[in-house]
């Protein structure tokens, strides 16, 4: 990852390298923590957050589902997100909130840990590379199953819930693909290692629906929204592994992948169709000002105030 400056850490700006925590921390031991991933892009009218404010009120819906209190509200935290931005002197980069249980008695339970709250910034590029932005990328089903929603709340962005992604993502990199797409243990499609999926048939658009053990994409509210707009009807109904095989496109959402064709899945070719890239287009077209027909998702910084 590219350095920057300072990290919004407890409510202060510190230096990139004196943003740390002790070994003891609760949060590495157990995966106890929740986090977010935003971008933020350079506009003709400077930077804007993309659906900042939604971003943070899932950050805090997580919290509450892991009983964490964070201290801090959607406010003070849109104001620190803001703050880090300007520091680092960078109007296009992505965001990443992080909240955790901090260091103070170890053992399972969380019950009277303190908890960290940190927001970092840095310059991060497309997720699953230029060319697969552009020319799609290849997604194995994987061997590992996305957890169910008496697991590990799905709806929660938690760190822990990360090593079930992370375990499908590498055995899916090792097999030569470049991501994974993980099932439901009754064999509904769920999402990628970072991403929601969606599929096109016949003109109309397909997404599981948020009981099938998805993180409630933001991106794939965006993109849902952006379709039926222009048009298309969007499902939200379970989907099997064969309707990825069979389907006319598929593409994948989110903060960090954008709007990314699935050229492929498995073995069987999909290639890269045109409502994808239509839809693609307006997302980044929205996401970079250059398009104001849905410009109520991109939040400015405010102004500072006047001086004296
Ligand atoms: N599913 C999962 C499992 C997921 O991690 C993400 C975001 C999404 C769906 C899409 O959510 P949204 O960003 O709100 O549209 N994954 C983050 C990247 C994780 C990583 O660190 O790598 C992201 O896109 O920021």
């Amino acid at each position: 990852m590219r350095e920057t400056e300072k990290i919004w850490m407890n409510g202060d700006l510190v230096d990139w390298n004196d943003a740390r925590v002790h070994v003891g921390t609760h949060g590495l031991h157990y995966g106890s923590g929740i986090f977010e991933g935003i971008r933020a892009y350079e506009t003709a009218k400077g930077s804007a957050v993309f659906r900042l404010t939604e971003h943070l009120k899932r950050f805090e819906n997580s919290a509450r589902l892991l009983g964490m209190e964070l201290g801090y509200s959607v406010d003070a935290l849109r104001q620190a997100s803001h703050d880090v931005i300007a520091a680092n002197g960078l109007p296009e980069c992505y965001l990443r909130p992080i909240a955790f249980f901090g260091y103070g008695e170890l053992g399972v339970s969380a019950v009277g840990n303190p908890v960290d709250v940190v927001i970092m910034s840095w310059p991060w590029g497309a997720y699953l590379g230029e060319e697969g932005l552009k020319n799609g990328i290849r997604a194995k089903i994987s061997s590992w199953q996305r957890i169910g929603p008496n697991v590990i709340p799905h709806a929660a962005k938690a760190t822990g819930v990360y090593l079930n992604s992370m375990l499908a993502v590498t055995e899916a990199n090792r097999a030569g693909y470049d991501e994974a797409i993980l099932l439901t243990a009754e064999g509904y499609v769920a999402d990628g290692s970072g991403e929601n999926v969606f599929i096109v048939k016949d003109g109309e658009l397909f997404t599981p629906d948020l009981s099938t053990s998805i993180l409630p994409g933001i991106t794939r509210d965006t993109v849902i929204q952006i379709a039926q707009d222009l048009g298309y009807t969007v499902h939200e109904k379970s989907l099997i592994r064969s309707d990825l095989y069979l389907a006319d496109e598929a593409f994948m959402t989110g903060t960090a992948a954008e709007v990314t064709p699935l050229r492929a899945v498995d073995d069987v070719e999909i290639g890269v169709g045109a409502i994808t890239l239509e839809i693609q287009e307006a997302y980044l077209d929205t996401a970079r000002g250059r398009s104001e027909r849905w410009a109520q998702w991109l939040e400015y910084a405010t102004p500072a105030p006047a001086e004296a």
